[in-house]
């Protein structure tokens, strides 16, 4: 049977686009109070921030204590369900290592030595050096680095104070290379969560991209969803994944070679026609000019680069073409591979351009537009003029990076950086090669992390904020960009534990310490939010009733005739053709080079998520430890076997570069992964004091990474480069 949406949705009896979610869910979710009005239970909706997807979920709290968390059905990233960390909560909240009161470093900067402190007097100190800092060298010589809800509050301080310098692991050491790919392509990057129509998809792609492993909630349903209506499934990854083993087609292709894939892709659908040519002719530009570029790419050749068989590539190719435009090659999210980042993102952007999937059913719908607006009637944040951008080396980088501000606090050039908020990012873990990391904190006036637990880049600070979790604090608005949109709120389940407070707190005390109270002239987080929404027209009490609004756009999230989309691009077109790359001297249609293989004796040290947990954010999580509580090193059975290796032995990391991982991994043979990678779960490795279930169990490949390639477009730092060998502990 084929479906399109339209019968599915009447099939399942939600109904038709322009309906709000809400309207058709069962009474009793929405009956929050009433269900509340059991003897001493409470049922609070919110969200969760075990990763950034931010489910909605319903907290249950009995006689002052969160009993349980259960999915909240309004919410469009989760549709009721939560994820094996999502349902972890009582982990994140109950765990007794977390971060419990302000402490003051009186040692020094990686040998700390701590002091319990007062708010007044931790929040003191700050401030004080903040003023400092700008008197000595000016606002901007303070950046922030975040991760999470909350960042949004320190980069309002940021920016009030006057620096325009944050910076985020989420975008260098992450998607930075595809957004700039799309961007440069289509004028628009693909949303996160991305605009993915893989429930409506007659052929998903995907690259790497290990949806399952990487479990985003609602976009695992989508493929799911997608593929119980019969869309075939093309996944290439040197690992047989969980996703890979649901595909039609495995492509086991030899790493860092891709982008060879994608230029053969992009050839034989040119020169065979399956390229939808109506689209093309209306919306994009440069395909001559493409054609011309990628004539050498020819399937025999991308067979040599990356072992994946001719034949392959050319029925792939044709099952696209016939397929098209239902067809979405996903975009990946974690895109810092080998240094041509940017590259392949643009070749992939490019075959969905030629497949006319861009704002077509089962490609990439176009999102709800519009939004929920900032506090109305803030003062303007004042601007430094004249001075240079940190990151100028890369024309293309949409966001500051991380590296940049790490080596003008290292140089001074070119202009000083002397003092850094590092929110919900473990730099220690997450930012390539530490020992960089640890001479420019040596040349900081201020640290400070704001922290739920003490993670590596505590023992790195001067002073410590202790947030309490999501479970305990008002925060930001998750506004989420899907066919309709999605506003969710979060508020508390609970008080606060120990002496730990919410972000909207410290920095508006912050604020008020700096003389910046005209920026903060909220009561508290729940007036602040009623005040946003206020002004957005979101109905706040409805929305602390339900967690989650759903509005309509009223558009469709397709082109549809009538509806001409437009491209943020110079051209107004999709660009095949990149004039703006050409400009600055980069290859206008991405162009393959060869990336070092392995040496003889050493493997390519590849990574990725475990289902179980997100980054170092859970490892300490009581609840997760004891399903996981290390990870292992994936290794091909029979080079293992070569190697003398047997299941469970113990290993230390050695790097071609000469560093050793400083803890030890146990060897898991398995026949799905090539014989020239080994892989691992990221996360592990975490070496605090502190952690007492993460701590020194396994290894982590960011202790291995010592010199990133970055790639020359945005400044994204690849982290796929790395050779190692086993060798043997015991
Ligand atoms: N459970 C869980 N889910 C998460 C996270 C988490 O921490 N935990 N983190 C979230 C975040 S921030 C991100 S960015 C995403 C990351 O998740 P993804 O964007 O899916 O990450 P990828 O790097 O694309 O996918 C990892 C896969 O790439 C394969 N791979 C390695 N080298 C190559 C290669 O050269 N070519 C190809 N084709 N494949 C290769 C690996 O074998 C592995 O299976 O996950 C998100 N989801
Ligand atoms: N080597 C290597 N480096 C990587 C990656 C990799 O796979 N390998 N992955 C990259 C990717 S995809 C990304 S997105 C980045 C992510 O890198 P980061 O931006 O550094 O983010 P996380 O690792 O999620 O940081 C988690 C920190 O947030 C804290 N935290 C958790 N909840 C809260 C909270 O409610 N409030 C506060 N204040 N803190 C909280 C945790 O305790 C932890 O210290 O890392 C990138 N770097
Ligand atoms: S995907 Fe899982 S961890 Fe992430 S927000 Fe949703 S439930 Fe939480
Ligand atoms: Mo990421």
């Amino acid at each position: 049977m084929k479906f399109s949406r339209r019968t599915f949705l009447k099939t399942v009896g939600v109904a038709s686009a322009g309906v709000t979610a809400a309207a058709t869910m069962p009474e009793r979710f929405l009956s929050w109070a009433e269900e509340s009005a059991e003897a001493g239970v409470k049922l609070v909706p919110t969200f969760c921030e075990l990763c950034f997807w931010n489910c909605g979920l319903i907290a249950r709290v009995e006689n002052g204590k969160v009993v349980k968390v259960e999915g909240n059905p309004l919410s469009l990233r989760g549709r009721g369900r939560l994820c094996g960390r999502g349902n972890a909560a009582l982990g994140a909240l109950y765990d007794p290592d977390r971060l419990k009161y302000p402490l003051i470093n009186t040692g020094t900067r990686g040998a700390p030595v701590w002091k319990r402190a007062s708010w007044d007097e931790a929040l003191g100190v700050i401030a004080g050096r903040m003023e400092k800092i700008r008197k000595e060298h000016g606002p901007e010589a303070l950046a922030l680095f975040s991760h999470g809800t909350g960042g949004a509050f320190w980069k309002h301080l940021l920016k009030a104070y006057g620096s325009s310098n944050y910076t985020a692991p989420s975008f260098a050491q992450c998607r930075g290379p595809r957004d700039t790919g799309f961007l440069l392509t289509f004028g628009a990057d693909v949303g996160s969560p991305e605009y993915y129509d893989f429930d409506n998809s007659r052929h998903i792609v995907l690259l790497g991209s290990h949806l399952g492993e990487n479990a985003h909630n609602s976009q695992v349903q989508d493929v799911v969803q997608g593929l119980a209506r019969g869309a075939r499934l093309t996944v290439v990854d040197p690992r047989l994944s969980n996703i890979a083993s649901k595909a039609d087609d495995w492509l086991p292709i030899k790493p860092a070679t891709d982008l060879a894939l994608l230029l053969a892709w992009i050839r034989i659908v040119i020169v065979e026609e399956l390229y939808d040519r109506e689209y093309v002719g209306k919306y994009a530009t440069g395909l001559e000019e493409l054609g011309a570029a990628v004539a050498e790419y020819t399937p025999e050749w991308a067979e040599k680069e990356t072992d994946i068989p001719a034949e392959t590539i050319v029925r792939i190719a044709r099952d696209l073409g016939k397929s098209a435009p239902h067809v979405c090659i996903g975009a990946g999210r974690y895109a810092v591979w080998y240094g041509d980042d940017t590259q392949r993102s643009r070749a992939i952007a490019i075959l969905n351009a030629l497949l006319g999937s861009w704002g077509r059913e089962g490609g990439y719908y176009l999102p709800v537009s519009g939004g929920v607006p900032e506090y109305p009637g803030l003062p303007e944040y004042p601007h430094s003029e004249g001075v240079p951008r940190l990151d100028e080396a890369y024309p293309f980088a949409s966001l500051q990076t991380t590296t940049s501000i790490r080596q003008a606090s290292i140089t001074g050039k070119p202009h000083p950086v002397k003092g850094w908020f590092v929110y919900g990012c473990n730099l220690m873990k997450t930012m390539p090669d530490r020992e960089e990391t640890i001479r420019a904190l040596a040349n900081l006036d201020l640290v400070v992390a704001i922290d739920v637990l003490p993670v590596d880049m505590i023992a790195h600070a001067d002073v410590v904020l202790p947030e309490c979790t999501y479970l305990e604090r008002y925060d930001n608005l998750s506004v989420g960009k899907f066919k309709e949109l999605e506003i969710s709120l979060r508020q508390p389940a609970v008080e606060p534990l120990w002496e730990s407070r919410p972000s909207w707190w410290m920095t508006r005390e912050l604020g008020s310490r700096l003389g910046l109270q005209a920026y903060f002239p909220w009561k508290d987080g729940e007036e602040y939010l009623a005040r946003r929404c206020e002004a957005g027209g979101v109905e706040f009490a409805e929305l602390k009733k339900k967690g989650v609004i759903v509005r309509s756009g009223g558009a469709s999230p397709y082109i549809v005739p009538g509806s001409e989309p437009t491209f943020d691009t110079p051209s107004g077109k999709i660009e095949l053709f990149s004039k703006q790359l050409q400009e600055k001297g980069f290859d206008p249609v991405p162009k393959y080079t060869r990336h070092p293989q392995p040496p003889q004796g050493y493997f390519r040290l590849l990574f990725g998520r475990s289902p179980l947990h997100t980054f170092s954010r859970t490892t300490n999580n009581f609840l997760l430890a004891d399903l996981q509580k290390e990870n292992s090193l994936w290794i091909n059975s029979r080079k293992g076997r070569e190697l003398g290796l047997k299941d469970g032995d113990t290993v230390q990391l050695e790097t071609s570069a000469g560093v050793t991982s400083p803890g030890t991994i146990r060897v898991k043979l398995t026949e799905r992964l090539r014989e020239d990678a080994v892989y691992l779960y990221h996360g592990f490795g975490v070496h605090a004091a502190g952690m007492t279930r993460a701590g020194n169990r396994g290894v982590g490949d960011d202790e291995l990474i010592a010199k990133p390639t970055v790639d020359p477009i945005m400044g994204g730092t690849a982290m796929r480069t790395t050779f190692v060998k086993p060798v043997r502990r015991g």
